[in-house]
């Protein structure tokens, strides 16, 4: 007999109540944005925009849409606002399309430095396809490269520079960023899809002075639903009076058909959320939290690309041993949810990469503080001394051996078992909803 539908959301549930989620890209919405998500506006078609729809019926979807879109404008300072991106990859490719003709020059972070697929990543990605991308990537310290980046946007004179990260721990200087940009005549597009949480509360650098658009997904630190943002900002209209329009067509109907409704009255619960006293909290106490993920960890020999945080993210450095794969594995086992990432000058490959992306947005959302930070730290810390005896063998022939070697050993080790149910018992503390 087939497992319901219902019977696997209470296992996802149960599962999400009981390991600890440390992947940074994730978060626990809240139940209103849940319940809108779950509403009635999902069986509504909307084509177009407030007031210029093709379907009948839409009188109160507008209102919805209107509001996320007032919402969105108060909290970022922006005076135009696109709330119908899917999810980020669209919004980011609505935001290429608005900016670029094929075959145009552009320029962003490389994937295996922390930027992200959209940013540009060649062949196979639509940026990579469709129009020159041109990637910049990490100085030794591994900090984005700005004199390597002004040196190739001088040769390349991109038409678009996209500034963002998905596993680059720092925060990001648009001010910088903006300088170039202007030197070379591009568009600065800032992806904050990882950071938007932080911006709002204060604690990281905000873009909207710099840069022209600004792009964010909603479900991140901003603790929303599953969605996209696009921003326009008043120096992209001082630039040019018709980005809004040029942006609002490349998503409609350029790449997307009818918005999802449901999501957008997500997005606008979300947005008051992130408006409240307690959301600037939420997002001093991710950055405490991170820091202090970091400082035990490294206090404990661990090491860290870039030698620590200043954001809400991490990334585990085990090129000694080439490890990244094995660690995320028996973490999981333990009940510690992360996932394996490459680090700067990966030198195994993506499959097999060499480090471990952590973030504490989710432990954060829970009521975690420092303390659990540290018990958090000891628990990876002792996984990864234990995992060690499987490092990567030079010979990649061996390699899918030691790995099926390594998902044996963390499937029944005994310290593993005992670290889930310390797991457990920390996650009955700290429910995910009250
Ligand atoms: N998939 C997201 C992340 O994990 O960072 C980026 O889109």
């Amino acid at each position: 007999m087939s497992t319901s539908v219902q019977d696997l959301i209470t296992q996802e549930q149960e599962r999400q109540e009981s390991t600890i989620q440390l992947i940074p890209s994730e978060n626990y919405t809240t139940p209103e944005v849940m319940a809108a998500v779950g509403s009635v506006f999902m069986n509504k078609y909307s084509e177009g925009y407030p007031h210029k729809r093709y379907y009948e019926g839409n009188e109160i979807v507008d209102q919805i849409e209107l509001l996320a879109q007032e919402r969105a404008k108060e909290l970022f300072h922006v005076p135009h606002v696109n709330v119908q991106p899917y999810s980020g990859s669209p919004a980011n490719a609505a935001i290429e399309m608005a900016l670029m003709e094929p075959g145009d020059t552009f320029m962003g972070l490389q994937l295996a430095s922390g930027g992200h697929l959209t940013h540009g990543h060649p062949k196979v990605t639509f940026g990579g396809k469709f129009f020159h991308s041109e990637q910049f990537g990490l100085n030794d310290e591994a900090r984005i490269d700005i004199e390597g980046l002004r040196k190739l946007a001088k040769k390349v004179q991109p038409k678009v520079i996209i500034i963002g990260n998905t596993a680059y721990p720092f925060e990001l200087n648009f001010e910088i960023f903006a300088e170039i940009a202007e030197e070379v005549g591009a568009w600065l597009v800032a992806d904050i899809s990882h950071v938007a949480g932080l911006v709002v509360s204060g604690e990281h650098p905000d873009p909207v002075p710099y840069a022209h658009v600004v792009m964010t997904t909603t479900h991140k630190t901003l603790r929303g639903p599953r969605g996209a943002m696009i921003l326009v900002t008043e120096k992209g209209l001082d630039r040019d009076p018709k980005l809004g329009d040029k942006i609002d067509k490349a998503v409609f109907p350029g790449l997307q058909g009818g918005p999802h409704n449901n999501t957008t009255a997500g997005i606008a619960i979300a947005l008051e959320q992130a408006a409240q006293p307690a959301f600037k909290e939420y997002g001093q106490q991710i950055r405490k939290n991170a820091r202090a993920l970091a400082a035990r960890l490294q206090t404990n020999g661990l090491k860290l690309v870039g030698d620590g945080t200043e954001t809400h993210l991490m990334i585990i450095d085990v090129r000694e041993w080439g490890g990244g794969t094995q660690l995320a594995y028996a973490m999981a086992q333990a009940g510690l949810v992360a996932n394996k990432n490459t680090v700067p000058d990966e030198p195994n490959s993506p499959f097999y990469p060499s480090g471990v992306r952590i973030g504490t947005p989710s432990v954060t959302t829970r009521g975690m503080k420092e303390a659990e930070m540290e018990q958090i730290a000891d628990w990876i810390t002792e996984i990864e001394k234990l995992t060690r005896q499987f490092d990567l063998p030079k010979d990649k022939t061996q390699r899918k051996m030691i790995l099926q070697a390594a998902r044996e050993w963390a499937e029944q080790a005994p310290e593993l078992k005992r670290i889930r149910e310390e797991v457990r018992e920390l996650c009955a503390q700290f429910p995910m909803y009250e």
